[in-house]
């Protein structure tokens, strides 16, 4: 009943990680009736911008002409350049073994032709299907964006997404660039001026409200810079005061907010020129003192950034601190973060989302976290095994399904 040794405590960690069922609650997946948005296969898990970036490093062709090429060309690049040519160590490089390996294919081979076709074989819900049962996850939350024409499409005809996959409505243009928004808000029929006039405001205010109304998202999110302030004088300052944070308060939705990502530092680049910066967190302080009654979900993409977020996260119960972003996503830091978050905030905090762009990287964006959660739980828990503390294999599962599912979905207040 007890749990009695070092040995016992580790065997429980890992059985108890490898069975909770996860809720991934930041992805770029879809709906798999969502058609082509949603990206799999050996040649999308091969061009993912984090291997795109790494790639040009090699390489002396320019980024425009490696992206005129057809995807399976650059998939074939970037196999030959860092799989063969070198031996992919980094993070992004490795995930693609271990999700190749997850998904039952001979490494040894090295045959990418071989895994393409295996694959193909497949139709897009049967390895939704695969890859989910695979990696443990019952509910995907996806990123979901109105000012996208493709995806606007499948809303406006009034499509559903299949029960597992949550939508989440992004807003970045509203917050991040509102002059950019205007042109599109006008093109929906949302009446709005240049500036964040009285016009404006009520134009934003509908558009959102009627895309809450479509989309029933857990949470509305927007990506912003490191030089994000608030309160501010800036028209996307005056928007998420008078628009977006009352349309979250009206919803009973948390409004995510994803801070630090510097939009193309390289443009030649495109997706994967972007690069981060450290940002001053005291708006974050500002909007969870002013705003009690909303909830905010927070992500800050530079490493320097994360005390601050968990000292705040502490003084504000609105505040929930959530995954380890993008450039965070590496062991060495998402080991340092977790500890640091399991420290300082105990269990409450969500220690991480996939921000899978392709299906299949489900398998090892989640295999290489819980390789890591482990670590750290065992750890912690052999601290109190120490201190005389009584432990149960039931109060490991109770704590290991709050940070995989239950501290999400307490936060958004719904149950599933
Ligand atoms: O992690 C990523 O793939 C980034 O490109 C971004 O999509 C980021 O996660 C975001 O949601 O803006
Ligand atoms: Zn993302």
């Amino acid at each position: 009943m007890f749990i009695r040794s070092i040995p016992e405590l580790r065997e429980t960690v890992q059985e108890v990680l490898a069975h909770q069922p996860i809720t991934d609650i930041h992805t770029h997946l879809y709906s798999p009736n969502m058609g082509n948005l949603l990206l799999w296969g050996v040649d999308e898990l091969l061009t993912y911008h984090y291997l795109v970036a790494e790639v040009m490093r090699w390489s002396d062709i320019s980024p425009h002409e490696f992206y005129s090429w057809p995807k399976q060309h650059q998939a074939d690049y970037i196999w030959q350049v860092l799989f063969l040519n070198h031996s992919p160590l980094s993070e992004a490089q490795r995930g693609v073994l271990t999700t190749l390996q997850g998904l039952g294919f001979d490494l040894e081979d090295r045959d990418l032709n071989k895994y393409r076709a295996a694959l193909t074989q497949s139709t897009a819900i049967e390895h939704v299907e695969r890859v989910l049962r695979l990696a443990h996850i019952d509910h995907i939350v996806m990123t979901n964006d109105p000012f996208d024409s493709l995806e606007r499409a499948f809303w406006q005809a009034g499509g559903k997404p299949n029960p597992r996959f949550h939508a989440a409505l992004r807003i970045d243009p509203l917050v991040r660039a509102y002059g950019q928004a205007v042109p599109q808000l006008r093109a929906l029929g949302y009446d709005v001026d240049d500036d964040a006039g009285e016009r404006s405001i009520e134009g934003v205010r509908r558009f959102l409200h009627d895309w809450i109304a479509r989309m029933n998202p857990l949470y509305m999110a927007a990506s912003l810079p490191p030089t994000f302030r608030f309160p501010d004088y800036t028209p996307e300052a005056t928007i998420l005061r008078r628009c977006v944070l009352p349309a979250c308060r009206e919803a009973g939705i948390p409004f995510a907010m994803m801070i630090g990502a510097e939009r193309l530092v390289n443009p030649a680049l495109g997706p994967a020129g972007d690069g981060v910066g450290w940002a001053d967190l005291s708006s974050v302080a500002y909007l969870a003192r002013e705003y009690p009654d909303t909830k905010f979900l927070v992500t800050a993409l530079s490493r320097e950034n994360q005390h601050e977020l968990i000292v705040l996260a502490r003084k504000f119960r609105n505040v929930m601190v959530f995954g380890c972003w993008w450039f965070l996503n590496n062991p060495v830091i998402i080991d340092e973060m977790t500890r640091m978050r399991v420290e300082m905030l105990g269990l409450s905090f969500i220690p991480q989302h996939s921000d899978a762009r392709v299906l299949d990287q489900l398998i090892y964006k989640w295999a290489h976290f819980k390789a890591i959660l482990s670590d750290v739980l065992v750890d912690q828990y052999t601290a109190l095994l120490q201190a005389g503390w009584r432990l149960e294999r039931a109060e490991i599962e109770r704590d290991v399904a709050d940070l995989l599912c239950n501290n999400f979905w307490r936060f958004v207040g719904k149950s599933v």
